[in-house]
């Protein structure tokens, strides 16, 4: 009987969003807060009034204030300290991250923590199955819940259960080194959608789903619909931003000075050393005048409690103060400007419309919402784009010049060419950028998605072979 077509018990429009974290932040004297930014603002468009957010606070415990409830109702998800260790900065970020990211730092395979990733996606489904309203739509997030479609639909079978996945899905051969690779397959493929951000994650997904579980019909084994969502930004938001900020942002430098851009949360998928790495080298070879180019790097940290980002945030802050010191001019701190702490939206415009050329040189990264905060902000038509193959944007961005960040010696002439590139080809090359990504806004994204996701016939979860009776994930 598996795949058969069955009635939702009421059809609903509600739509519960699962994700790791909730949409707040907690002020230091303890008050809960509706934050709008990340995903948030993402979904804007599609989570109206009615609809449900499960998700947790970022701090161990239960929430000691309420919760805030604006017409959309939170749901927080209570995690010991043990579990945020084994579930969060554990299974998610030191085993999932790296390897979904091609394996750019050693997964650690500790067992305990893929039990407690199993128990704790059981808390966030039980959650779902408590609140979600009869024939709702549920949106799972992300790596930290790739259980979660499975472990609801075995319980409600009224709900339509859709994921997406922010990162990159790795090709089968690096999957298949996961131990768990069947179990978390079986969890994803339970979804009646799933969304990947690039083609490729698609194939890598059907590929490894074809070794590890069996082939894939469509509509009878796991999900009716696996495919490509590329996620985008707000782009009239981006825009007003930057119209408002370019009056001010000519003060962020002195007239005539070349400024390169990067922003990224401090993680070592993001190439940050391979960037300055570049940079440092041309300024050593002459190519580059120091006192005439400036490297601006906003690097917020994040995951502090994961070594490998403790040693990332060593290896690029040592780096941009070899590449000061050795090229400091009188009266000036260096060439490389570093932030560290977080800029707020009016002020990360404004470095969007004072930079001569955004710098994106991520080894690995599902999309790259910068690269299109960039070209939203440039409503000027002016700046160039320095994008990595590896991030997916690059198959969203034509016009931007694309690199193979591995290779420094293709980073340096792309950030020569950018210095040498006629206004009348940035203008024609951003806005070719300004056109693709105006054709796909993140609402666009959100609603395309919902709409699959409503669409989607509302099958049996199907009987895996070796699955446990009731659709649970085998242990
Ligand atoms: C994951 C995937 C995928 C950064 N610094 C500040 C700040 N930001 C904001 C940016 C941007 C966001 O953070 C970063 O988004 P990215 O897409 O570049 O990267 P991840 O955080 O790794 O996101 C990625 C994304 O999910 C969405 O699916 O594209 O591939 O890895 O929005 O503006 N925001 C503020 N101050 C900062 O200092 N306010």
């Amino acid at each position: 009987m598996a795949g058969r077509t069955t009635k939702p018990e009421s059809a609903s429009d509600a739509l519960v969003i699962v994700a790791n974290r909730l949409p707040i932040t907690i002020t230091s004297d303890g008050a809960v807060e509706r934050s709008p930014g990340g995903l948030a603002s993402a979904l804007s468009s599609v989570v109206t009034e009615g609809s449900h957010w499960i998700g947790w606070t970022g701090q161990v415990g239960a929430p000691t204030s309420p919760l805030p409830d604006d017409g959309l109702t939170l749901h927080a998800v209570p995690l010991t300290a043990a579990e945020v260790d084994g579930y969060y900065d554990g299974f998610a970020n030191s085993v999932l991250w790296p390897l979904f990211h091609n394996r750019l730092q050693q997964p650690e395979l500790r067992r305990s923590w893929w039990r407690t990733y199993r128990h704790v996606n059981q808390h966030f489904a039980d959650m779902v199955v408590e609140v979600a309203p009869p024939g709702a739509l549920v949106w799972v997030h992300d790596y930290h819940l790739l259980l979660v479609p499975a472990m609801v639909r075995a319980r409600r079978r009224d709900l339509r259960v859709g994921l997406f996945s922010h990162i990159p899905f790795p090709g089968p051969r690096l999957f298949g080194t996961l131990p768990w690779r069947r179990e978390l397959l079986l969890g994803m493929a339970d979804a009646h959608v799933i969304g990947f951000q690039t083609e490729d994650d698609v194939h890598n997904f059907q590929d490894a789903m074809h070794r590890f579980v069996g082939p894939l019909r469509r509509g009878r084994r796991g999900a009716s619909v696996v495919d490509a969502f590329p996620i985008s930004v707000d782009v009239a938001k981006w825009a007003a931003l930057g119209d408002d900020a370019s009056a001010g942002a000519t003060a962020l430098a002195e007239p005539g000075v070349v400024v390169y851009l990067g922003i990224d949360r401090l993680d070592y998928t993001k190439g940050i050393v391979q960037r300055l790495q570049a940079f440092g080298e041309l300024l050593n070879d002459g190519q580059l005048d120091p006192a005439k180019c400036r490297f601006v790097q906003v690097a917020v940290p994040t995951r502090t409690d994961v070594p490998a980002y403790q040693e990332e945030k060593e290896a690029v802050e040592g780096l941009a103060e070899r590449i000061n010191q050795r090229h400091a001019t009188p009266g000036s701190p260096g060439p490389v400007q570093y932030l560290d702490t977080p800029l707020d939206g009016p002020e990360l415009a404004a470095w969007y419309r004072r930079a001569d050329a955004l710098v994106v040189t991520s080894l690995a990264d599902g999309m790259n919402l910068v690269a299109k905060e960039f070209v939203s902000a440039r409503t000027d038509l002016d700046g160039a784009v320095v994008l990595s193959e590896f991030a997916g944007a690059a198959h969203d961005m034509p016009g931007a010049i694309i690199v193979n960040p591995y290779d420094i010696e293709a980073i340096k002439r792309a950030m020569v060419a950018v210095f040498r590139m006629s206004p009348m080809e940035r203008h024609e090359r951003m806005s070719t950028m300004r056109d693709a990504v105006e054709a796909n806004d993140v609402h666009h994204w959100a609603r395309r998605f919902v709409e699959r996701l409503r669409a989607a016939p509302v099958t049996r979860p199907f009987r895996f072979p070796g699955r446990a009776a009731g659709g649970r994930v085998a242990s």
